[in-house]
């Protein structure tokens, strides 16, 4: 049996026709703990949060998350938050190691996005896309890595506090956006950090700002997905501007799950690309 499995940054709760598994990361504070589950209420996590005066932060999944995920597939696709901002692509890859010395016939490849929420549901989609094509495990493992290079990520978010408190982004870049209707429009780099590109003044210079650089790194129609924390409608304002631009293009929006809302926060999106 065949089983992709994602960290649960991706997104996604489940998949159509093929075998699909999220493994949660855990947001807490020093009172209470909670895993990034399908069912988790998001909402109400933030709420939660924002009205906390303590710290707050996230763990990648334990071992034991991964290795209970494996169980009963023999070929394995894992695609893991960016190893730039988060020990989950290591800790999935301790738990292939010991999976594989007590099943050594299954085969596990991990994926590395570089990225996280909508940029691995492109990767989740075209690995389900090249088995669906009847493709090796080695074919798929090997495409795949070209695929996440063509990929573009691009953020807007409100606040990026999380970010840095969690030592995630320079606390200078965040200081800077403490102040009202500023956004921050960031890419992420070839290595899976956090690139800003520009501050912005409102949501229509974000959306100015977004498509500008859509159409920069080359984009041409390809596929798109976005995820939003509680903010549907900037969603659907940049889809509308890429379908005036570039006609009847692939585009499905998700409101983002735990992990993205908190570092990504009230208001943000994430905007994944094919070039
Ligand atoms: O291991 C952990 O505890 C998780 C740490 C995750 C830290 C960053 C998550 C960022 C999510 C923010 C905008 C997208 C930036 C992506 C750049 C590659 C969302």
């Amino acid at each position: 049996m065949i089983k992709i499995i994602a960290d649960s940054s991706c997104d996604l709760k489940d998949f159509p026709d093929v075998p699909f598994e999220t493994v949660p990361l855990t947001l807490s504070t020093d009172e209470k703990s909670f895993v990034d589950e399908p069912d988790l209420d998001v909402d109400e996590v933030l709420d939660y949060l924002y009205s906390h005066h303590g710290r707050s932060y996230t763990a990648c999944p334990s071992t034991q998350s991964w290795l209970d995920a494996f169980e009963g597939a023999d070929e394995i696709y894992v695609v893991t938050i960016t190893s730039g901002l988060s020990g989950t692509y290591a800790s999935a890859g301790i738990a292939k190691e010991q999976y594989l010395s007590e099943h050594p016939e299954v085969k596990i490849c991990i994926v590395d996005s570089l990225s996280t929420g909508p940029g691995m549901v492109l990767l989740i989609e075209k690995i389900a896309e090249l088995k669906a094509q009847g493709k090796s495990f080695e074919e798929v493992s090997s495409a795949i890595v070209t695929y996440q290079k063509s990929l573009k990520l691009y953020f807007a978010l409100q606040s990026l506090h999380n970010l840095a408190v969690n030592g995630r982004v320079n606390k200078i870049i965040a200081s800077a956006i403490g102040i009202m209707n500023i956004r921050i429009l960031g890419t992420a780099s070839p290595v899976g950090t956090i690139d800003p590109v520009a501050k912005c003044r409102g949501d229509k210079r974000v959306l100015e700002k977004i498509i500008e650089e859509i159409r920069a790194c080359g984009y041409k129609g390809g596929k798109v997905r976005i995820c939003h924390v509680e903010n549907l409608e900037l969603a659907n304002v940049i889809a509308e501007r890429l379908r005036e631009i570039f006609g009847d293009i692939d585009l499905r929006i998700v409101p983002a799950r735990g992990l993205c809302s908190y570092y990504a926060e009230r208001g943000g999106i994430i905007l994944g690309c094919e070039r």
